[in-house]
């Protein structure tokens, strides 16, 4: 089988000390950096919102982690995060970004949030990366980084549901726990017929 190593969001924001910080986000870089040699692709994905995105509490006078009806469903409101070319949307400076065949970038459009690196969250409008995988004939991904429960529960089961053989290795993923949403997660994954590494 060819294999990709897809590696969700490790962005500043998304570590400690940045707007949106997981508890240990950065603890996985040396362990993702050093998995990296063991796959024929790797593929970064990163969040890149334009200032007032939809997603941010800030755009809607709302308190963040609050919720939103949007035209797609449900949105958690996030304290504004991973602003286009802002230090916190860059990537963790000690992940090793030149070992990167395709960086894909999530999020950008104003009115749509996109936490999976296959749909955005209307869950219809594609990111290309599924015929960039299936054009390099990738059929097995191996998904790490930030957050377990967000941006690698929604890309791993759309993975799944595209037909990919869908690993993630959760010693390499770090989660946002908010209320409920990693045991949730863990059972999508499951139903989905993602296998826990
Ligand atoms: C993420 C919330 C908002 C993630 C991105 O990478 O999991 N979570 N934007
Ligand atoms: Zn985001």
């Amino acid at each position: 089988m060819t294999q990709a190593l897809l590696v969700i969001d490790v962005q500043n924001d998304f570590c400690p000390g940045g707007a949106l910080a997981v508890t240990g986000g950065d603890e996985i870089v040396a362990g993702i950096n050093a998995k990296m040699v063991n796959f024929d692709a790797v593929v970064l994905t990163q969040d890149w919102h334009p200032a007032g995105h939809s997603s941010f509490a800030s755009t809607h006078n709302a308190d963040p982690m609050s919720m939103i009806e949007m035209p797609y469903g449900p949105q958690v409101l996030w304290p504004d995060h991973c602003i286009q070319r802002t230090p916190g949307s860059a990537f963790h400076a000690d992940l090793q970004t030149d070992r990167a065949d395709l960086i894909i970038r999530k999020g950008y459009n104003p009115a749509i949030d996109s936490y999976s690196a296959f749909f955005e969250n209307d869950k219809t409008t594609p990111t290309g990366l599924e015929g960039y995988l299936r054009n390099r004939g990738i059929d097995r991904l191996t998904l790490v980084g930030l957050a377990t429960d967000f941006c690698v529960n929604y890309s791993a089961v759309d993975a799944a549901k595209l037909g990919f053989d869908v690993t993630v290795d959760f010693a390499l993923c770090r989660a946002i726990d908010f209320d409920g949403s990693l045991d949730a997660a863990k059972t999508e994954m499951a139903n989905a017929g993602v296998t826990i590494g």
